[in-house]
């Protein structure tokens, strides 16, 4: 770590967005991202249909609405605790978490009064959204909540899946779903206190428009203010990268971008953006998956995100027990004994001022006539000089 007592040597980076209600989801730059459901009971295997499923496995292996129903009785995370896993995030110097309250599957891990497909029929009975939402401010967390706009189990959610052939479509209706959306938004909104972020997701079908994200949007900002948004609202121009922040429904694209799997190479000064990413290969729990990455691969990767300006929004993917996989709470750990000691080169940070450099990252803080910057040093060179 290096003083640089002259501001003026460092070109800035900050960000050229003026909005505030941004500035502690900048300011935070680690998160945990959680996909849990009622597809960690199956936990990636189906019959003779493949081991490589997860939060996908009901369209993936191509099970039947009325079978994958009965995952809904056997849903009993009896050691699910919200202190314990607000807890491992902010040990591991994360800000924030994002779990799904539903995913494509429809079901929702919050006591919703708009279905019965919710986890107060499971044996669990207990509203998971509450019971996090009322741990996280105790561990300086700002709990925030994954949506699916795409449903595979509300009857007027169209389109049908292509493999679907027994379920009919009959008298299905957009607009009604549409307004399901919207009520589900509100309870999301409304009875869990401030929200971090409404992190939306499947928003490509031919179905959904740039209108309704624009609709989806006012929603949100409506009941909270400060609620900050993601950009998978409306037409995103494509599954990947820096896309869909404008150019739609007059620019309510939401309010950052988020890479899915990647972190971009070079990042326009000015733009705010998070990369989602798996500890392994799958978002949801799979007992088979173990190609976990190094906990130096994660570090690294979380210096090369930060040096670009952006955020890391990480991926756990619990065990139907409501415990989180070994690997992954090794991985934490070892995460937050290196923030303990380098957080401060990574919380509140912006990105580097330098273009590339041959053996790390760098990260910059700006204080009152006076900068810090850090250096990240993946290899030090072999003449022990860093240039
Ligand atoms: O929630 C996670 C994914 O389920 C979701 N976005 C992240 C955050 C996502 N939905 N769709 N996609 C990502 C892209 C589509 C990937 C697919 Fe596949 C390829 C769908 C079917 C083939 C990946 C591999 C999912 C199932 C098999």
């Amino acid at each position: 770590m290096i003083e640089l007592l002259a501001a003026a040597a460092i070109a800035l980076n900050q960000s050229t967005q003026p909005e505030p209600k941004l500035d502690w989801w900048r300011d935070a730059r680690f998160g945990m991202f959680i996909h849990w459901g009622l597809y960690a009971v199956p936990a990636g295997s189906w019959e003779d249909k493949g081991t490589g499923h997860a939060e996908w496995i009901r369209t993936t292996a191509q099970i039947p609405l009325e079978t994958y129903d009965n995952f809904v009785e056997k849903f009993n995370p009896v050691h699910f605790d919200a202190d314990a896993w607000c807890e491992m995030a902010s040990d591991a110097g994360m800000g924030y978490v994002v779990i799904t309250s539903k995913h494509h599957d429809g079901f929702c891990l919050f006591d919703s009064k708009h279905t019965e497909f919710d986890i107060m029929s499971t044996p669990f009975k207990r509203d998971i959204m509450g019971e996090l939402a009322e741990a996280a401010p105790k561990h300086d967390i700002r709990m925030s909540w994954y949506h699916s706009i795409m449903d595979w189990h509300h009857p007027d959610y169209l389109p049908r899946r292509g493999w679907e052939k027994d379920r009919s479509a009959d008298g299905a209706d957009m607009q009604s779903y549409r307004k399901y959306l919207h009520a589900q938004v509100t309870e999301l909104l409304t009875n869990y206190g401030p929200v971090g972020i409404m992190w939306f997701d499947g928003e490509w079908e031919s179905t959904w428009r740039g209108v309704y994200g624009k609709e989806l949007y006012e929603l949100c900002v409506t009941l909270q203010p400060e609620v900050i948004v993601n950009n998978r609202l409306g037409a995103r121009g494509g599954m990947e990268g820096l896309t869909g922040m404008e150019g739609y429904a007059g620019g309510y694209g939401g309010d950052y971008m988020t890479p899915e799997q990647e972190i971009p190479d070079a990042v326009d000064k000015g733009l705010d953006w998070e990369t989602c990413m798996t500890m392994n290969n799958r978002w949801g729990y799979n007992t088979l998956d173990k190609n976990f990455k190094s906990t130096t691969d994660l570090l690294q990767k979380l210096s090369d995100i930060v040096s670009k300006n952006g955020n890391f929004l990480l991926n756990i993917g619990p065990k139907p027990d409501g415990t989180f996989p070994e690997e992954s709470v090794q991985r934490l750990a070892e995460i937050g004994d290196w923030m303990d000691v380098n957080g401060e080169a990574i919380l509140g940070t912006i990105g580097s001022p330098f273009n590339s450099l041959p053996w790390g990252r760098a990260t910059q803080k700006l204080g009152d006539g006076s900068s810090t910057l850090y250096l990240h040093v993946f290899d030090w060179p072999e003449d022990g000089k860093l240039h």
